[in-house]
C-alpha cells in the first residue's frame, strides 16, 4: 500500500535513568530519514516534535519510586493525541523516540483511531516490569506491562480507562534481558515470544513468518522497534546495550519479510542513544532498516 509518512519525534528521556535518548529525533532527522523515504516514492510529511519537559525540570521520582511518572504520562497524552490524529488522517506514523515509554501513547493512538491491532515488540528487552517488578523504577523498562493492563492506574490509562492490549495480539522477538519477577510474569502471560533463542535455532525468517501467523486475526500491525534489539558491534549508540543481539541483516531480513506482508501501518524507532554514538551510525542504521520495512528491496 502506497502511503502518505508522518514523521513525529518525540525528545523523551524522562522513562529512564541516563541522558541522550532526548536527542534520538534530531539524531535519525540529520541521518535523512525524509530523503531516503522520498526516494521509495513517498510523500513524507514531519509533524515535528512532541513536546516533552526535560528531567532538570521536573520532580525526579514519583509514587513507588517510579522515576517522572507523571511527567511521562503527560507526554505519552500528548503522543496519544498526535498518532491519533495522524492514523485519522490516513498518514504511516514513523514516531522517533526517546525511550520505549513512549509506546504507550503511539500504541493507545493507532488503535483508537484504526482499532485493533497486533503489535509486534522487538527489543532486547520484556519491558514488562510493573512498578512493584522494576528493579529500577525506570518506566521504559515497563510499558509493555501497562498496555496491557498491568501496572499504575496513571499510565494504564493513557488514552483511554481500558487495557489497550490483550496478550494474544503481541509478539516479542529479540529479547535476551529480563529481571526475575518480569520474566515470571511474561512466562505466565499468554503473549508470544521468540528469544535470541529461537532466532538462533529456527533462523530470523522462520520467526518473523510465525509471528505473521500468530497474529493473523489483525491484519493491521504495529513494529515497536528498539534498537537495542540489534546487537551492540552493529547498533553501539543505545541506552542500555545487551550483547548477543541480531545481526545487521537479520534485521533487515525482518524488515523485509515484515514489508512483504503488507500488514504494517505504523512504526515506533526507540532507544537510540546518540551521545553514545559511533558518528551516527545506529541512527543511519535506524533509516536503513525503516526504508527495508517500508518496502526498499535489493533487486
Ligand atoms: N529491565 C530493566 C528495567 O526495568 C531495563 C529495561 C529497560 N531497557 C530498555 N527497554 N531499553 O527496552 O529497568
Ligand atoms: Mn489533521
Ligand atoms: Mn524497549
Ligand atoms: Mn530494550
Amino acid at each position: 500500500m502506497r502511503r502518505v509518512v508522518r514523521i513525529l519525534g518525540v525528545p523523551m528521556d524522562l522513562g529512564q535513568g541516563r541522558r541522550g535518548v532526548d536527542m534520538g529525533p534530531s539524531a535519525v532527522r540529520y541521518a535523512g530519514l525524509q530523503a531516503r523515504l522520498e526516494g521509495l516514492g513517498y510523500q513524507v510529511e514531519d509533524g515535528g516534535n512532541i513536546i516533552v519537559p526535560v528531567p532538570e525540570e521536573v520532580r525526579a521520582v514519583g509514587p513507588g519510586g517510579m522515576r517522572h511518572l507523571e511527567a511521562v504520562a503527560e507526554a505519552c497524552e500528548r503522543v496519544f493525541q498526535a498518532v491519533r490524529e495522524t492514523v485519522a488522517d490516513g498518514r504511516f506514523p514513523i514516531i522517533l523516540g526517546g525511550d520505549h515509554s513512549i509506546a504507550m501513547g503511539t500504541i493507545a493512538g493507532v488503535i483508537a483511531a484504526a482499532g485493533p491491532t497486533g503489535v509486534l515488540w522487538i527489543d532486547a528487552h520484556g519491558d514488562f516490569n510493573t512498578p512493584e517488578t522494576s528493579p529500577s523504577g525506570n518506566i521504559h523498562g515497563m510499558p509493555l506491562a501497562h498496555l496491557v493492563g498491568r501496572g499504575h492506574p496513571r499510565l494504564i490509562q493513557i488514552g483511554g480507562p481500558e487495557p489497550k492490549l490483550r496478550p494474544e495480539q503481541i509478539v516479542l522477538i529479540g529479547v535476551r534481558s529480563l529481571d526475575p519477577e518480569e520474566r515470571r510474569a511474561m512466562a505466565e502471560s499468554g503473549m508470544l515470544v521468540f528469544t535470541m533463542r529461537e532466532i538462533d535455532e529456527l533462523g530470523i525468517a522462520t520467526v518473523v513468518r510465525q509471528a505473521l501467523t500468530r497474529l493473523k486475526a489483525w491484519p493491521r500491525l504495529h513494529v515497536s522497534l528498539d534498537l537495542d534489539v540489534l546487537d551492540p558491534q552493529v547498533a553501539p549508540g543505545v541506552g542500555t546495550p545487551v550483547p548477543g543481539g541480531l545481526t545487521y541483516r537479520e534485521a533487515h531480513l525482518m524488515m523485509e519479510i515484515l514489508a512483504d506482508s503488507g500488514r504494517v501501518g505504523s512504526v515506533d524507532v526507540v532507544e537510540i542513544n546518540p551521545i553514545l554514538d559511533e558518528r551516527n551510525r545506529t541512527a543511519e542504521l535506524a533509516v536503513e532498516l525503516l526504508a527495508s520495512l517500508l518496502g526498499q528491496q535489493i533487486l
